[in-house]
Formats: C-alpha cells, sequence, structure tokens
C-alpha cells in the first residue's frame, strides 16, 4: 500500500496542528503507523492522496449513515449555500428540523441545536444541574460524552486509548461533581444515591455504549436507571449522540422502550456537518434562557447550511424506515462471517452488535462493562487493524470504538470485509 504522500502531508500537518491532527483519535496512535490522508470519498468507499481505495467502517465515526456524497444531502445543501451560509438570525429550517426531531424522538418535546455533541452533553448537564439545583452528575466509566471538563473522568474513546482518560486541565472541584459507576453495574449507581442523598443533579449514559467498544446495556439496566433517577429527584440523560437516529428513528430510547428525562444528539443529526442538539421534557426545557434563566448560545447554532443537510438525512430516515432492518442485515451478515471465521480458526473473541454499530474485541470472554474491555489484547487489536487496512478495509484506529455501518456497503463489500477478516486473522494466528 503506496503511503508516500500521506507521509509527507503528515509531517507537514505536525508543524502546524498537535499530533497533526484535528482529533486525538484519528492519529493511529493506538495501532501504529501514521493516519492516512483522505482525499474523497463516495458511497462505501474512501480514496486516500496515495490513490489507495477503503471499504470506509467508521463512516465519520457515525454520521454518514446513508454513505458517502449522498446526492440528496448534497442538493439541500447547494440550495442553501447560494443564500449565503449563515444569518445568525431564526430560519424556517431550524423550525422545520425541531419539529422532525420532536417528531421523531419520543423524549424530546423541545429541542435546542447546538454545533457538536460535546455542546450538547455539556448544555445538557448544565440544564440538569440549573433544573434541579443540585451539583453532582454521575456518568459510567469508560463511557465517553465529548470533551466537557466534567466528562473527561474515567472518560472512553480517544481518552482512554490516549491514557488520559482522566485528563489533566480538569479542576478538582469539577472532578469531585462527577460521580463514576460502572456500567451494566445499577447497585454501583444506588451506592453513590445513597452516599450523596439530594446532591445529584442527573445521571448521564450512552444507553448503548460506543465508546468502551460496543456494549449493551443488560436488560433492565435502562430502566433501572430510570427508577433510580426518579425515586432520588434526579433526571435521566441518555446520550444518544452516537445511537441517535442510527438504532432506530428514535434511536436507543425507541428500541430500548425507556424514555429518558433529557437526550443528546449529534452525528447523523448533521447528515456530516458540525451539529449537535440536547432535548426533552417542555419543563426542563423552558429553563433554558431566553424562556428560563440557564444560559447557552452559539453563534452558528442552527445555521441554515448544517440544518439542511441534517434535515434532508433525517427526514430521508424518517420517510424510510425499512433502511434499519437493511442496515441490521447488512451488519448480521458481516458479523456471522466474522464469528464464522473465528471458528474456523479456533479463535474465541468476542462480537458485541446492536444493530449497526458493533465490535470485535481481542477478549476471550463476553465484553459487558469498561474492567472487561480494558482486558482485550491492544496489540493484537492493532496488527488486526493495519492488516485489515491493507486489504482495504478501514476501520476504527482503537479497540475502544465501534463500528458504523453505512446503507451504501453491498453484498461485495460484506464478502470483501469477511475475506480480509478472514485472511487477517489467520496470517495473526494460523
Ligand atoms: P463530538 O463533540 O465529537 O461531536 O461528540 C462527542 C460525543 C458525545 N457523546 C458520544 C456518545 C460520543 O460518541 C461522542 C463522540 N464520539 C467520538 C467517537 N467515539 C468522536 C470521534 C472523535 O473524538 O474524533
Amino acid at each position: 500500500m503506496k503511503i508516500t504522500n500521506s507521509k509527507s502531508i503528515f509531517a507537514e500537518a505536525n508543524k502546524y496542528i498537535p499530533g497533526g491532527v484535528n482529533s486525538p483519535v484519528r492519529a493511529f496512535k493506538a495501532v501504529g503507523g501514521e493516519p492516512l490522508f483522505i482525499e474523497r470519498a463516495e458511497g462505501s468507499r474512501l480514496y486516500d492522496i496515495d490513490g489507495n481505495t477503503f471499504i470506509d467502517m467508521i463512516n465519520s465515526w457515525g454520521p454518514m449513515i446513508l454513505g458517502h456524497a449522498n446526492k440528496m444531502v448534497e442538493a439541500s445543501v447547494t440550495t442553501a449555500l447560494k443564500n449565503s451560509p449563515s444569518f445568525g438570525a431564526p430560519t424556517e429550517v431550524e423550525v422545520q428540523m425541531a419539529e422532525l426531531i420532536v417528531n421523531m424522538v419520543p423524549s424530546v418535546e423541545k429541542v435546542r441545536m447546538v454545533n457538536s455533541g460535546t455542546e450538547a452533553t455539556m448544555s445538557a448537564i448544565r440544564l440538569a444541574r440549573g433544573f434541579t439545583k443540585k451539583d453532582k452528575i454521575i456518568k459510567f466509566e469508560g463511557c465517553y460524552h465529548g470533551h466537557g471538563d466534567s466528562f473527561l473522568i474515567a472518560a472512553g474513546s480517544g481518552a482512554v486509548t490516549m491514557g488520559s482518560p482522566d485528563s489533566p486541565g480538569v479542576t478538582r472541584g469539577t472532578a469531585n461533581d462527577t460521580l463514576i459507576a460502572g456500567f451494566n453495574d445499577l447497585n454501583s449507581v444506588e451506592v453513590l444515591f445513597q452516599h450523596n442523598p439530594r446532591e445529584i443533579a442527573a445521571v448521564i449514559v450512552e444507553p448503548v455504549a460506543g465508546n468502551m467498544g460496543c456494549v449493551s446495556p443488560d436488560p433492565g439496566f435502562l430502566e433501572g436507571l430510570k427508577e433510580l433517577c426518579h425515586a432520588n429527584e434526579a433526571l435521566l440523560i441518555f446520550d444518544e449522540v452516537m445511537t441517535g437516529f442510527r438504532l432506530a428513528p428514535g434511536g436507543a430510547q425507541e428500541l430500548f422502550s425507556v424514555t429518558p428525562d433529557l437526550t443528546t444528539l449529534g452525528k447523523i443529526i448533521g447528515g456530516g456537518f458540525p451539529v449537535g442538539a440536547y432535548g426533552g421534557r417542555k419543563e426542563i426545557m423552558d429553563t433554558i434562557s431566553p424562556t428560563g434563566p440557564v444560559y447557552q448560545a452559539g453563534t452558528l447554532s442552527g445555521n441554515p447550511i448544517a440544518m439542511s443537510a441534517g434535515y434532508a438525512q433525517l427526514k430521508y430516515l424518517k420517510e424510510h424506515p425499512e433502511i434499519y432492518q437493511e442496515l441490521d442485515d447488512t451488519t448480521a451478515d458481516i458479523c456471522s462471517g466474522i464469528q464464522k471465521n473465528l471458528e474456523k480458526l479456533n479463535l474465541d473473541f468476542k462480537i458485541n452488535r446492536v444493530g449497526s454499530m458493533f465490535t470485535l474485541f481481542f477478549n476471550n470472554e463476553e465484553v459487558r462493562n469498561f474492567t472487561d474491555a480494558k482486558n482485550s489484547d491492544m496489540e493484537a487489536f492493532g496488527r488486526y487493524f493495519n492488516l485489515m487496512l491493507e486489504r482495504g478495509v478501514y476501520l476504527a484506529p482503537s479497540q475502544y470504538e465501534a463500528l458504523f455501518i453505512s446503507t451504501a456497503i453491498d453484498k461485495s463489500d460484506v464478502d470483501h470485509i469477511i475475506d480480509s477478516n478472514f485472511k487477517s486473522l489467520s496470517k495473526m494466528y494460523n
């Protein structure tokens, strides 16, 4: 695989950008080697600047659920672009977008647009604190909610991949207000509520964890969280930045029929543009400025370009719910092919899948929480990643990430992924 141009551009990038990347996990630090610089993408394919082609199984970490360069999304953006990209004033498309989100997401009666998942989660916990007049929050070890200070404690995704799940720069005071529980461990949550009576504003959770690798909630876990929150007058926040519009039109809360008090959204909602959102019950959302005292703002929040892209993508997903079965079938085919390969090679590694997100753990034990995930063979994952890359399959460069399937991945792509998986594992273990 030729990487000359990527190598020279990466050397250049390191002169001007920390680590040569604008988001740490892209640096390939956990898997060795250097990042490839992508020139363009179309459908299920990525094309790098050295002419290499890859089947994309990250899809920009989730947003490109309809594949790359989707003509419908492109058309909506081109039209909006002619009217100038941003006004900093209300536009009709923002109302259409808000109405669509309210119709699609069960917990959302009112919604505020922001510019990233991080902004959405930061705003949601400020709102929860303002609404409940309490300071502490509970998050789960290995879950990642963006890079807001309150979340960079026992954080997953790039934070743990880079070895800083508790980032320097987060003050002791902030850290003291973030309590850590275990994913799928309701008792750990109950104990925190008992030890911090009347102090906990909210519990924030990825309803399906995707930042310790993909880990699904045990039966009753999400329902149990809701009961514990309401018994202690705290709010339940589902961070659906990853699962929103991915696992169902109404996200994980539709799939598992558990409705939180607040929901944060990102990724798919923007159709590839920088968009986040947070929403929930009217009485809570009306606590946000200008209707209430909790302040939150943003120059480009709801800008017409991002709204046009996100609205086009969400509208398509709402009007074509059949794609969720298609995505589930495609992902199931990939995972059953990989499972057959593992059995042929006498390997007992685990595949965790929910809908069109999954992770192959280099781990002989079931992975139900962050402790289990950390026991995976990271060195083996790194070798596997590079062997698959050489075979033209672009995976997430960390064992602590999920893969995201798009509707553009077709039968021949599935066959190539399964074949490359077999050849890569054979090279490693045969
Ligand atoms: P952003 O600020 O990156 O838009 O969203 C933060 C965020 C919030 N909540 C969840 C559940 C998330 O998964 C994320 C971001 N996900 C990572 C991938 N694991 C983004 C990739 C990156 O950091 O470059």
